[in-house]
């Protein structure tokens, strides 16, 4: 029998895409979609969808109990830019939301989960250049002292209850499909959106300041990728560091230049400035190469011009 699976936060920026992927991959019906709010009329007409708040464990074990669900898909988070604003209403969905996913499969009525941490669990102290996987981890940000904490827990938990969850340490990600909300990385979405609209852009980083990104269908090959795998095959149960390409937004402008010559962009540093400098401008990830095979595929090149053309085609 095809198992079914739980994608909760199914209506963010990852949760659509990947929805969209198990569905063409598994079958809509064994994908249920579920977010705290109404998504996409395609989310939630294509395949079961129910409106769930992953804070709430009752809620979650009677989705879990009604469609079988065996794989759940924590995609339900607050990002670092929000977090910074809203800590402890941050600190109550980032920990609550994944502490009933582990004790539903400590109690043995999931199988597998599948949990996103990030590169905000580095921080100012952390080597920038290269981040090993296991390194000094000090974040100084809500969300990535939430994603550390969360990361420890996950460990604990299959160490000591066997649990078999599932993380990767997510950077910066880049989709023409869905927009992105509240993280630091945003910039690196909203810049294709106003470069193709208004021919310029403002950014809210310094024109230096480089950090780890990935596009999108990397990210969710790797998310399903990871989950398909052996499980004696994982050696990390906290999660693991997931490298693609790394830019700065002067980089990113100067791609932009060879589709749209005459594109221009300015810098105004904000508060997320300070949350960048403290995370890593690149990211090591041979420990996810060697146990389960990642690599990703598109560079910096590749995903501008996948950017450009498909925003373009959209709006056309
Ligand atoms: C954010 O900017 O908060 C996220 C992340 C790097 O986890 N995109």
């Amino acid at each position: 029998m095809q198992k079914s699976t739980l994608i909760l936060g199914a209506c963010g920026q990852i949760g659509t895409e990947l929805t969209m992927e198990l569905r063409a991959k598994h079958g809509a019906n064994n994908i249920v979609a579920s977010d705290i709010r109404e998504g996409s009329e395609s989310l939630m007409s294509k395949g079961p969808f129910e409106l769930l708040d992953a804070t709430n464990y009752e809620a979650i074990e009677d989705v879990i109990m009604h469609y079988e669900i065996e794989e759940v898909y924590l995609m339900a988070a607050m990002l670092s830019a929000t977090a910074e604003k809203f800590p402890m209403r941050a600190w109550n969905l980032n920990m609550n939301s994944l502490f009933n996913v582990l004790n539903l499969a400590k109690e043995g009525k999931i199988n597998k989960i599948f949990w996103p941490s990030s590169i905000a669990v580095f921080g100012p102290n952390t080597p920038k250049q290269n981040t090993p996987q296991n390194t000094i981890m000090e974040p100084s940000t809500v969300y990535g002292i939430s994603k550390q904490s969360g990361e420890r827990w996950c460990e604990y938990y299959h160490k000591k209850f066997g649990v078999d969850v599932r993380s990767l340490r997510y950077p910066g990600l880049i989709s023409w499909k869905t927009m992105p909300g509240g993280g630091t990385t945003d910039y690196a979405v909203d810049i294709y959106h106003e470069a193709l609209n208004a021919g310029k852009y403002q950014c809210f980083l310094s024109e230096d300041t480089q950090l780890p990104m990935m596009y999108m269908e990397d990210a969710i090959r790797a998310t399903i990728t990871i989950m398909e795998s052996d499980s004696n095959a994982l050696t990390v149960r906290s999660s693991y560091n997931l490298g693609s390409m790394s830019f700065t937004p002067k980089q990113i402008a100067g791609q932009i230049r060879e589709h749209i010559p005459e594109f221009e962009i300015s810098y105004a540093s904000d508060f997320r400035q300070q949350i960048a400098d403290s995370w890593p401008s690149s990211i090591d990830d041979s420990a996810a190469r060697n146990d389960w095979g990642w690599k990703p595929d598109f560079d910096l090149a590749a995903t501008t011009k996948a950017m450009l053309e498909n925003l373009s085609a959209k709006s056309s």
